[in-house]
């Protein structure tokens, strides 16, 4: 079985003190951080669809998303880049309601790497807590709302509006997350959607 083969079964099954090692053995092996990153998100695929079949419960989600952050901390010193020049500021956060933070947590680990000042503010986060950042980093370029669940679509979309309703200005929103598409992004008002980590990072680099 090939390494990235095994760590997404380990990944699958929650092993959390495995991956580290086996994602580091598939690194030394010669394999790319990128392929061995998409091999976690496959698990995590398998992981959703044992959930939606009533096949595995919630802690068993919880202890696979725990061994995927494991191995990404792993892979971050590959993942990131140099980025020496500053773009500017990038406020990032989980909409309200939603505790879902590993895509976040890319999202953030690439759009730093693409030379960002991210300030993340979590998961949960109201809509009052995006403003409140707004207001006291008026330089801020980019605003970055991730969303994992279709019950917290309508709490991305009040914020969205909200910020936009503050008449605060000089900065793009930027919006994400398994169940939203480029549709829902220009409904809300978002100025743009990106589907993964790496595409927000570009996103981000073209609304400045
Ligand atoms: Co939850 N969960 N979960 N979960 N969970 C999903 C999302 C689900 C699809 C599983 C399923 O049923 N198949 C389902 C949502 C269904 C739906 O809404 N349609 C679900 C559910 C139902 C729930 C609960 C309601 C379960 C319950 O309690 N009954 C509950 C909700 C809690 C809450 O948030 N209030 C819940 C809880 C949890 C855990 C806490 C146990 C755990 C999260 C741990 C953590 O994040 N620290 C968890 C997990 C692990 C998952 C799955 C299995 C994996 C999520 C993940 O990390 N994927 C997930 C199933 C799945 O994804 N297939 C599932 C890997 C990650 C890299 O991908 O987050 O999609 P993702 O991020 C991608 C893109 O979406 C995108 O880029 C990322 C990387 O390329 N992206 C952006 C994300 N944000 C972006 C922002 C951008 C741009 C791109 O711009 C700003």
């Amino acid at each position: 079985m090939s390494k990235i083969q095994e760590v997404k079964d380990l990944v699958a099954a929650g092993k959390t003190k495995l991956v580290p090692g086996k994602v580091q053995e598939a690194l030394d092996e010669g394999n790319a951080a990128t392929e061995i990153l998409a091999a976690m998100v496959e698990a995590m695929g398998v992981v959703g669809d044992k959930f939606s079949a009533g096949e595995i419960f919630v802690p068993e989600m919880l202890v696979a998303g725990k061994a995927m952050q494991k191995g990404v901390d792993v892979l971050k010193p590959a993942l990131a880049g140099a980025g020496s020049v500053s773009l500017g500021k990038c406020i990032i956060g989980t909409v309200a309601g939603d505790l879902h933070d590993i895509g976040k947590n890319l999202v953030a680990l690439m759009i730093e790497s693409a030379g960002f000042d991210v300030i993340d503010l979590g998961v949960d986060v109201p809509t009052a807590k995006f403003l409140e950042t707004i207001e006291a980093n008026s330089d801020v370029k980019v605003v970055a709302l991730s969303g994992l669940l279709t019950t917290t679509m309508p709490a991305m979309k009040e914020t969205v509006e909200s910020i936009k309703a503050s008449g605060k200005t000089g900065f793009k929103v930027l919006v994400g997350g398994a169940p939203i598409t480029p549709e829902f992004a220009a409904s809300i008002g978002a100025d743009a959607y990106a589907r993964d980590a790496g595409g927000a990072a570009i996103k981000a680099k073209e609304l400045i």
